[in-house]
């Protein structure tokens, strides 16, 4: 007979190691998915949006109290802290039940960086960059974060108008700086993408860029896969396998997409790649017996959902989808690839996706202490009117509309 926390199939002894695992399993949600956000062509406005970094902290405390498995906030530099960085915000995050996680320099926005940050012609220009990501690692001395993530919008719109290896040599100079910078036991992770806003080429543009700037920085320096910076029918699980074997997997800003960098909800278009990601991951540590260590991280913007709401559905769609992982039998697979049985290979597979993990999550969420469904139970909570409220409040007391238009 299957115990309360054990689904059909799934032996109680491994029922019991799924949701110990599970029970370690923390994600970081984005400081920028709780403010209001849009398309390159305009804002939506929520009432209920972050409307500052106080906002952004209750908005993940919110997340937090409810999942029980997000209790860091990545933050942006010039987004979270325009008006430099305040050693407050440590008191304020804690206030939320959060903490600050990965801290993300903005080398995008100024005026200055039209033609690139690190890989600008201009040695001045390429100079201030570098000192913004310096700025940026003090930062996370203060925030005692462990992760410097860094992303790069630099990158040509037209053939001729850089030259790509001197680029390179600029930003594998800069990157070695930062890596020099790092205090002990600091992670630096180089995020790649290949389009956008660099329409012809991007500098950092796929996971062979980030690996092979990351292996010049220093040892501390790893690759971060965001799952949807990849050109369309890009094996993303193939490459993680590949990453983890190198040690180079760094982490994971994770959100899904139909077309281009979307940054949807996870799973919302495709779960089966995230569960074929998290099995990448289950497999080598069912091998090591020891937890990848390695940055789980959301990086969504939600243009139409209500943030918080979109946040909570985020993060356990992410822990119910490795909690499939989980269910791989390991045996079972290895006893038909073996034998070259490819279609007994797959529906191991299969069946492990399909498994109601629905028993081994109330587990889970019964021992964190949080309501066993989250994102119904926040719907039913209040907290979005009330924050509609007094944000509403706050924005007029400011004087702001946040309408934007694109031209
Ligand atoms: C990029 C990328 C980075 C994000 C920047 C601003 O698309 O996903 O992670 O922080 O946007
Ligand atoms: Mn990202
Ligand atoms: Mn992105």
């Amino acid at each position: 007979m299957p115990g309360k926390s054990n689904p059909r199939g799934l032996s109680a002894a491994a029922a019991d190691r799924i949701v110990a695992r599970l029970l370690r399993f923390r994600i970081e949600v984005p400081s920028w998915g709780y403010a209001d956000t849009g398309t390159r062509f305009g804002k939506f406005l929520q009432d209920a949006a972050a409307v500052d970094l106080e906002d952004k902290l209750a908005d993940a405390g919110a997340t937090h109290a409810y999942t029980g498995i997000t209790p860091t906030v990545a933050v942006h530099v010039l987004w979270d802290f325009p008006g430099g960085y305040d050693p407050a915000v440590v008191r304020l995050a804690k206030r939320h039940g959060v903490r600050i996680g990965s801290i993300n320099p903005n080398v995008f926005q100024d005026q200055c960086y039209k033609y690139g940050s690190v890989t600008n012609r201009s040695e001045k220009i390429r100079a201030q960059a570098v000192g913004h990501i310096l700025d940026s690692i003090e930062i996370m001395r203060a925030t005692r974060s462990k992760y410097l993530s860094l992303w790069f919008a630099d990158g040509t719109n037209y053939p001729g108008q850089g030259d790509v290896r001197r680029r390179k040599a600029w930003a594998t100079a800069a990157l070695k700086k930062a890596h020099a910078a790092l205090p002990r036991g600091k992670v630096m992770l180089v995020e790649y993408k290949p389009f956008e806003p660099g329409a012809y080429f991007t500098d950092f543009f796929d996971w062979g860029s980030s690996y092979v700037y990351a292996k010049a920085a220093g040892p501390r320096a790893k690759v971060l896969v965001d799952t949807g910076h990849h050109p369309h029918g890009t094996n993303v699980e193939q490459i993680v396998a590949w990453l983890i074997d190198e040690k180079m997997l760094g982490g994971f800003h994770f959100n899904d997409r139909k077309y281009a960098d979307d940054d949807l909800t996870v799973g919302s278009i495709d779960p089966y790649q995230v569960f074929r990601i998290f099995n990448e991951i289950a497999a080598y540590e069912h091998e090591t017996g020891k937890d990848l260590d390695i940055a789980y991280m959301i990086d969504q913007s939600h243009n139409i959902k209500p943030k918080v709401q979109a946040m909570i559905q985020t993060a356990c769609t992410v822990q119910q989808l490795m909690a499939k992982a989980l269910c791989v039998d390991r045996k079972a697979l290895a006893r038909a690839q073996a034998k070259e049985d490819t279609v007994g290979a797959e529906q191991v597979l299969r069946s492990a996706f399909d498994t109601d993990v629905g028993p081994l999550l109330r587990a889970v969420r019964k021992k964190l202490g949080v309501p066993a469904d989250p994102l119904e139970a926040f719907r039913a909570s209040g907290y979005e009117r009330e924050a509609a409220k007094t944000r509403r409040a706050k924005r007029k007391a400011l004087g702001l509309t946040g309408a934007s238009t694109y031209a």
